[in-house]
């Protein structure tokens, strides 16, 4: 039998919350306080008393803690943890009992049990996460999928991965798994690792062969090139360079320079901005700078096509929290930019795509 508690617990742990706030006079920690921030703590008394042992990583085998275990308390700074009556967070089954607790408070096991089994002294496996969905198992990614799907089309030359004539999206957990998603509810695990990237920008072609490729810079500030294999998933990533964290932001904005090749953002901690233009082997040309000035305060640059029909690509800025000020800046021969031209722009909005 699984049993789900969810919403008793929480309003368990919001009550154990406000107590562990309210004044307590200085004395040594005691019961759940003795648990150290950033560990999963497991007691083999009520309320945290008796002995503790501490986690930092999710346990598929509670070992000679299983029979031990009378009460927890989640501080490894994830929102919800799971636990398991049975060993490898066993889920299904009879006697099986599951519960997720979402929140910091502690939990006494004897709370969580019916007539068939019990987690006081039966706590087999635990494990934590930021979401209740990657804590509870379920397959990632995130269920992603639009209605009225054409039929297989010719490819599109931005955001389509896998060239079925199809916007996708790839998506990013927070262990750091990348997954591919084509937008019918499934998802294709490309790789995990991803977590060290501290910037990705989806290109259009970058290397010539008509697929979509990737971005990305790691914490070293190196830039890589993922080449699209052209069914969802990347071939072996190449160099492009280092000293890219220098850079507060990478924005993919299509082609600029009107030669057919998909070109690169980038905007400097100083506020300068700079054009990179794709030579379409993989790499870019001499950047250009393109805003002297002045262009930290835009968090938001699309490339959004040629607005005025001129034959160059122009570029739209704006800046988060105000929408007052939204700028158009009209292309130039060879990528360069006209001063900004205000637009109107009525809508309080959160963000702007
Ligand atoms: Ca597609
Ligand atoms: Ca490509
Ligand atoms: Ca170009
Ligand atoms: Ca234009």
């Amino acid at each position: 039998m699984r049993m789900s508690l969810r919403a008793a617990l929480v309003s368990v742990a919001a009550a154990l919350g406000l107590a562990a706030t309210s004044v307590v006079p200085a004395q040594a920690a005691s019961g759940f306080d003795r648990c150290p921030q950033g560990r999963f703590c497991v007691f083999d008394g009520a309320d945290g008393q008796g002995a503790m042992v501490t986690y930092t990583a999710p346990q598929s085998n509670l070992g000679s803690w299983r029979s031990r275990a009378s009460s927890v308390i989640n501080r490894t700074g994830y929102g919800e943890a799971c636990l398991y009556s049975r060993t490898d967070y066993e889920a299904l089954g009879s006697h099986a009992v599951v519960v997720s607790i979402h929140g910091s408070g502690g939990l006494n096991l004897s709370d969580y049990q019916d007539s068939d089994s019990r987690l006081d002294n039966n706590l087999g496996s635990v494990r934590w996460a930021h979401t209740l969905r990657e804590c509870e198992g379920r397959a990632e990614p995130v269920d992603w999928s639009y209605t009225e799907v054409p039929d297989n089309g010719p490819a599109q030359a931005f955001g389509d991965l896998n060239r079925d004539g199809r916007p996708d999206l790839l998506h990013r957990s927070y262990v750091g798994r990348l997954w591919f998603l084509p937008g019918g509810s499934t998802g294709k695990l490309i790789g995990g690792g991803w977590k060290s990237m501290t910037a990705l920008t989806r290109h259009g072609d970058l290397n010539g062969d008509g697929t979509e490729d990737l971005l990305a810079r790691d914490t070293a500030g190196k830039l890589w090139m993922y080449p699209g294999n052209g069914r969802g998933s990347f071939g072996e990533r190449r160099l492009i360079g280092g000293g890219w964290n220098s850079m507060s932001r990478l924005q993919a904005a299509g082609d600029l320079t009107g030669d057919g090749k998909g070109d690169l953002l980038a905007r400097d901690t100083g506020g300068k901005l700079w054009m990179y233009p794709g030579n379409g082997r993989g790499n870019f040309g001499n950047r250009m700078m393109i805003g002297t000035g002045g262009w930290r305060s835009f968090t938001t640059l699309i490339g959004i096509g040629d607005v005025d029909r001129d034959g160059h690509p122009d570029l739209l800025a704006a800046k988060n929290g105000d929408y007052a000020d939204v700028r158009v800046y009209h292309g130039l021969n060879g990528g360069r930019l006209a001063p900004g031209v205000n637009v109107t722009y009525a809508e309080d909005s959160d963000a702007l795509f």
